[in-house]
């Protein structure tokens, strides 16, 4: 490509966008939200509602991997042309956070003296990804935050704005992505990172197993479920295989060995891999610390002077990329599972945390690590390792 013309302007890029209504599984236990809502490509909406519909028959009822917020990329310059449809009695919409677009035509919302974007069948948006990074886009036909709305039952997603003429591979098979929070990034002229997409999201509307409000066991009072990417991994449900205090003790309560993966997509890499998290608030309430170990990045990731955090506040609709210090395991090389986790220790309690995975050996990826299992400590270890070979 000429240089004068970088980045390039104009390329078309389409995706055809579906709302629909399933019971959102938070994790293995089954707790659910009976009534969510999400974004999905049309071409995966059958599917995904066939084998949420077989898992959820299951007791207790089961997540399905597939049903993650929706993660679109485009490049720098890329004009993103968007179909979205429902067949939900209501009106909904695609409200962009951070791109340019033609209010009248684009906005996703009815306001003021400009037209309805909002739709109760079909529209087409369009958006201008004329910034790199990541930008939260939600329902905004019903911007309420309560159980009525829809924010509070997961309709929302991202698109990111990757480098012009970079790459997205999916990390498992090494094939071209169409969406999905997990993606290798390959660039011009800079390293290739690995980067996941991390929601977190908040004052979910939760049930049991059996259709009841959870509970904590040891008051015995209703409990909240805070998430990360439509999953959650709270503490009443993880309760110790036995009392032995060596079983039990703080050291080791969120070990995969002893309790097995929690539910939040766990992240992975190599020792040393280039990586970037893109850290999207989907929530409606309330502002979160998000906090991960023996990691920091700055602030202002281009900036070299900027400070260098270990933790960041995010509110509703606020996006960050991290751009991660010396890469996964950082400048000490550490291998094995690091946690991070909302530092407010509340939501912590109920299901805001989870892994990322460090490994220092290749790693077949053998399809069977999405759910948990009673191999899981073992199975948990094998994934990535197809997309290695391309560096
Ligand atoms: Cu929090």
């Amino acid at each position: 490509m000429e240089l004068c013309k970088y980045p390039a302007k104009g390329n078309i890029r389409t995706f055809h966008i579906e709302a629909i209504q399933i019971p959102i599984v938070y994790n293995r236990y089954g707790d659910h939200d009976p009534d969510g809502l999400l974004y999905v490509l049309e071409e995966e909406a059958e599917q995904i509602q066939k084998e949420v519909r077989i898992r959820f028959e299951q007791n207790p009822p089961q997540p399905y991997e597939k049903v993650q917020p929706l993660v679109i990329r485009a490049n720098l310059g890329d004009t993103v042309k968007i179909r979205f449809r429902h067949n939900l009695n209501r009106r909904l919409s695609i409200h962009v956070q951070g791109l340019s677009y033609d209010v009248n035509t684009s906005d996703g919302a009815a306001v003021g003296f400009n037209a309805d974007s909002t739709t109760g069948g079909e529209i087409w948006y369009t958006w201008y990804a004329d910034r790199e990074g990541v930008y939260l886009f939600h329902d905004m036909a019903s911007p309420g935050s309560s159980e009525e709305s829809t924010n509070i039952h997961g309709l929302f997603g991202a698109i990111i704005v990757e480098p012009p003429e970079a790459e997205w591979l999916d990390p498992q098979t090494g094939e071209e992505l169409e969406s999905g929070l997990m993606a290798d990034i390959y660039q011009p002229g800079k390293p290739a990172f690995r980067e996941y997409s991390v929601f977190f999201h908040d004052e979910l509307e939760m049930k049991n197993k059996d259709g009841n409000q959870p509970t904590d066991p040891h008051t015995g009072l209703p409990s909240g479920t805070t998430a990360i990417s439509y999953r959650s991994e709270p503490m009443r449900n993880r309760m110790p295989l036995t009392h032995d205090p060596a079983d039990s003790g703080e050291e080791i309560s969120m070990s995969s060995w002893v309790y097995g993966d929690p539910a939040p997509p766990i992240l992975r890499a190599y020792v040393g891999d280039p990586a970037k998290i893109r850290l999207v608030h989907g929530g409606v309430k309330e502002t979160h610390v998000f906090h991960l170990h023996n990691h920091q990045w700055r602030l202002e990731g281009e900036n070299p002077v900027s400070t260098i955090i270990d933790s960041i506040s995010i509110s509703p609709q606020e996006c960050y990329t991290l751009d991660i210090l010396y890469g996964a395991g950082s400048l000490n090389g550490v291998i094995g599972d690091v946690i991070f986790h909302c530092h407010l220790y509340p939501h912590f309690h109920e299901g805001m945390w989870t892994l990322w995975r460090i490994h220092d050996r290749l790693e077949d990826w053998d399809g069977n690590t999405a759910g948990w299992d009673e191999d899981s400590a073992v199975n948990a270890v094998k994934g990535q390792g197809k997309t290695a070979e391309k560096r």
